[in-house]
């Protein structure tokens, strides 16, 4: 069938626009891949720059909690496998950012942004990381919950972001292996060293299960992501998917799970658990958790007192380059 006259520019323009949104429309349809040079519409890319911005922040301030450990690590060991664990996290982070500049964000202003609490990273970041224990358990629960929430991203509808993931979670995997490894040997260890462990995870166990996001009912974004493909599971599912997965390696280490309602529906294979406190997501959410301010007042150091480097750095390639 021909294509029908058009009569003027402002025509051509609506019609192009309409056929870019049927060739997009139809691309997420047969589950392709979006790339960088394709159009896309400006929702899209908002929502992408909103959720890869965020997800890079919280590796980027991840770093924090278990960083506090580097210069207390029991052993040499322990020192080095941490460092690792830190660095990668940094490395993360790093895709992240370079995702999100495939979009047309600028990196230096998300930190802006972070900074000025104009965006979001992980609640699960604002909590202390009390003993040596905490290391341990952040490598299980939360590495355990991150790649439960980031395996199915591997096949989120935007390229960049759906490779970051594959490398990403590949190694969230060994820090959850090396947080269940650590929490064993603590668990052979003294009855005070168990106590550290069943203590931490009392702390980290709620706040693990607040890192898939409020209840579907409650979860303005899921819809339009999940139509997009950006989304794959709801953020009720994932949580399920993480509790069902993590009740046997409790058993297993030793510990109890803080919830007095976790137990299993023989029906559905599914555990039942208790309610979450989502007025205290709320909170950290807004800001308010146990450690938001000294997160943020540490990056903010950190991007300043580094400005410098940013700079020779910045002027040494330009001057390379011969563009001075
Ligand atoms: N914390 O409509 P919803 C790691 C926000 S780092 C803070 O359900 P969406 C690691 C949400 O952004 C792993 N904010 O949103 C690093 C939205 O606000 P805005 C981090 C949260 O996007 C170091 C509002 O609440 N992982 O593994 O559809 C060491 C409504 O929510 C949270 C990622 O970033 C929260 N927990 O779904 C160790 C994964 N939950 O933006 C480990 C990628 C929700 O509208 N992100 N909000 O102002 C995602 O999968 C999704 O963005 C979420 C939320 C499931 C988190």
């Amino acid at each position: 069938m021909p294509a029908p006259a058009l009569d003027s520019p402002t025509d051509a323009t609506v019609a192009d626009e309409r056929r870019l949104q049927e060739l997009f429309d139809a691309t997420i349809a047969a589950e392709h891949r979006i790339e960088p040079r394709d159009w896309m519409p400006e929702g899209y890319r908002r929502t992408l720059i909103r959720q890869i911005a965020q997800h890079a922040h919280s590796e980027i301030i991840g770093m924090q909690p278990e960083g506090d450990w580097l210069l207390a690590a029991p052993s040499l060991r322990r020192k080095a496998i941490l460092l690792a664990k830190v660095q990668d996290e940094a490395g993360h982070g790093m895709y992240l950012y370079s995702a999100a500049e495939t979009l047309g964000a600028d990196r230096a202003d998300l930190t802006d942004k972070l900074i000025e609490g104009r965006q979001k990273y992980s609640s699960i970041f604002n909590y202390p990381t009390l003993t040596f224990a905490d290391v341990g358990v952040i490598g299980w629960l939360v590495d355990g919950a991150a790649i439960c929430n980031q395996v199915p991203l591997c096949r989120s509808s935007y390229g960049p972001y759906a490779r970051a993931m594959i490398r990403v979670c590949k190694e969230e995997s060994f820090h959850q292996r090396q947080g269940y490894e650590l929490l064993m040997t603590m668990m052979r260890g003294s009855d005070e060293q168990r106590a550290m462990v069943q203590d931490a995870v009392d702390r980290w166990w709620w706040p693990s299960l607040m890192m898939f996001g409020p209840p579907d009912t409650d979860s303005p974004n899921s819809a339009q992501s999940t139509a997009w493909g950006i989304k794959r599971h709801s953020n009720d599912e994932l949580r399920q998917r993480f509790v069902d997965m993590t009740v046997p390696q409790a058993e297993f280490l030793g510990v109890t799970l803080p919830d007095p309602d976790l137990a299993l529906d023989a029906a559905t294979g599914r555990h039942r658990f208790g309610p979450l406190d989502w007025d205290e997501l709320k909170r950290v959410i807004s800001g308010q958790g146990p450690r938001n301010a000294e997160r943020i007042a540490r990056r903010r150091a950190a991007r300043d007192d580094n400005a410098w480097v940013t700079e020779a750095a910045t002027a040494y390639a330009a001057k390379r380059t011969g563009h001075v």
